[in-house]
């Protein structure tokens, strides 16, 4: 059975067990305890050499980075749940059109809006409001541009969902928590797209935080 090792609510670890349920891959979850550092221990980075959350161990195969396997578990289990992924050529350029719109128009200034907010008090740091105002201003900006795209379809891709849906999932539903409501405040076609991809049983299943899965 594949093994997710991991943080139960880090928000890359959550990416990969949404896409797990998506796909109704049954998995083992170690929990890896950052609070111990337990991420940068040796035998951790002998697995994931820059000491992040989370990776997989496949049957051997050892594989790191959220996204990267989120499109492992779906070219493995073709026929399990929704696609995610378009495997014609058309399709699979408009997927990684929005792939890439989510990893460079979103990811950066969602992420850091984050940690900003809710990282830094976490590990006793100071917040800059004056650098997450700045972030969410920039981030409303690229926004404007989804609104734009989800008003003409009802994916980032087109009209089927896709794991570029699903990655905005972690950190776009904790901007509340940093004190941002955009992803429901923008505009019409952003708050329907988001407030559905919150409502998927996979994202319910795992937003708390992850758990082993070992049937379905
Ligand atoms: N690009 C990596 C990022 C992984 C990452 O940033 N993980 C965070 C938790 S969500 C982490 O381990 N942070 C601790 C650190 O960077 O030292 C991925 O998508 O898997």
């Amino acid at each position: 059975m594949l093994t997710l090792f991991g943080s139960p609510v880090s928000t890359c670890t959550r990416r990969v067990a949404t896409v797990l349920v998506e796909k109704k891959v049954p998995f083992e979850f170690v929990v890896i305890d950052m609070a111990k550092a337990q991420h940068k221990s040796s035998a951790f980075l002998a697995h994931q050499p820059f000491g992040q959350v989370p990776y997989i161990d496949d049957d051997g195969l050892i594989l790191y980075e959220s996204r990267a396997i989120c499109r492992y578990i779906v070219e493995k289990y073709p026929t399990h749940g929704p696609q995610l992924v378009p495997t014609d050529v058309t399709g699979r350029a408009l997927f990684e059109q929005a792939a890439s719109i989510e990893y460079s128009n979103f990811d950066p200034f969602c992420s850091k809006a984050v940690a900003e907010m809710v990282f830094k008090p976490m590990r006793g740091m100071a917040s800059d409001k004056a650098v997450f105002d700045t972030l969410v201003e920039t981030l409303s900006a690229k926004l404007d541009a989804y609104e734009v795209i989800l008003g003409k379809q009802k994916y980032l891709a087109g009209n089927e969902v896709t794991l570029a849906d699903l990655f905005h999932l972690p950190y776009g539903s904790m901007l509340a928590r940093a004190g941002s409501d955009l992803m429901t405040t923008k505009g019409p076609n952003v708050t329907r797209w988001f407030n559905e991809l919150c409502q998927r049983n996979s994202w319910v299943t795992v937003k708390d935080g992850v758990k082993s899965i070992t049937s379905y």
